[in-house]
């Protein structure tokens, strides 16, 4: 049975590109789906050319994107205008020149990607792009089955990644062709390198936050409330956050801490009837600002906004106003029927 739609014709029009004595860039911004991509592309031309480098505009902080580099020895390298000096020819996938300042001015034989396609046309020599497909590793699995190349093991479980992680594993933008090729790269990819990728979700440097977050974490109104005092960033609190979403029985959390003169508040959960979004926008009142939804959300203020005698006690400050904005409102009617 035949797998993909067949892909020859494109890939003659690729192989037409391709000259033994030139140096090739396959130029992405990296993500699971983009380095999945650009591996695949790699292994369908490097054959027929001088060399492939792989090279990403962007920085690499995500754990499960570094475990993925790791573990699949994909040899990734970040993207220097020097090396214009010794690249003839330039791919890019998942990705057009106007999604990032350093693609402006490259001049791409190839684009395979699956985001719309702006106005303009451009003089691409080969360009297939399908805004309909869930990920572009889907794609590459149709060029690699037309190519009759078995995608190798590291390959494959790359390409997985990457259709898993653009369609929130199977659950938005996923077509039937994504499937099948996650079906397909089944045979040739490695479960328990997968596992290792996806349980790759934080960093060394995170856990005495959450030696903070454990210590500090208490009941508020039905909730809880917890305080990382002084962060790096406000994505700490956002990963700490996520965590406690994992523990059974809460059923909310709100993850606060102080970074960049802000004291911030990130909001999990919302099992039940509370709105966390409205509980965030409750959350400094006047003196600062909140929202986002029944499940997630996020509050801020100035910390030079805190009244000078409760900057000592910040957490306590912080928690009282937790414990007021999360007080069960009730309505002029009274309680909201039972199931409401
Ligand atoms: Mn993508």
């Amino acid at each position: 049975m035949a797998y993909f739609r067949v892909m020859s014709a494109q890939l003659e029009q690729i192989y037409g590109l391709l000259d033994k004595n030139e140096d090739w860039c396959i130029l992405i911004n990296a993500d699971p789906d983009a380095i999945a991509s650009a591996m695949a592309l790699s292994r369908i031309i490097r054959s027929r050319v001088k060399s492939v480098t792989l090279a990403r505009v962007n920085d690499i902080a995500r754990p499960d994107n570094l475990a993925m580099l790791r573990y699949l020895r994909v040899p990734l390298v970040k993207w220097r205008p020097s090396m214009r000096k010794k690249v003839q020819r330039y791919a890019i996938v998942d990705s057009q020149s106007h999604h990032h300042p350093d693609f402006a001015g490259v001049d791409f034989s190839i684009v395979i990607d699956h985001h719309p396609l702006p106005e303009e046309l451009t003089n691409t020599a080969f360009q297939d792009i399908r805004p309909g497909i869930g990920a572009v590793s889907t794609m590459m699995c149709e060029y690699l089955y037309s190519a009759d190349i078995r995608p190798g093991r590291l390959l494959a479980t790359a390409l997985q990644y990457g259709i898993r992680t653009d369609t929130g594993t199977f659950g938005r933008n996923c077509t039937e062709v994504d499937l099948r090729a996650y079906h397909w790269l089944s045979r040739f990819g490695d479960p328990a390198l997968m596992t290792r990728i996806l349980r790759s979700e934080y960093l060394p440097e995170w856990l005495p936050y959450f030696t903070r977050a454990f210590d500090t974490l208490r009941p508020c109104g039905r909730g809880s409330f917890s305080w990382l005092g002084k962060v790096q960033s406000s994505d700490i609190l956002v990963v700490v956050a996520d965590f406690f979403l994992k523990v059974h029985g809460l059923r909310w959390v709100a993850v606060c801490g102080v970074s960049g003169g802000r004291v911030i508040a990130v909001f999990r959960g919302g099992f039940g009837n509370m709105d966390l979004g409205l509980v965030a926008s409750a959350l400094f009142g006047s003196l600062g600002g909140g929202g986002g939804h029944k499940n997630m959300a996020r509050a801020e203020m100035a910390l030079a906004d805190v009244p000078e005698e409760k900057r000592k006690g910040l957490e306590e400050f912080v928690f009282q106003k937790m414990l007021e904005a999360a007080k069960p409102k009730r309505g002029p009617k009274g309680p909201d029927p039972a199931g409401a």
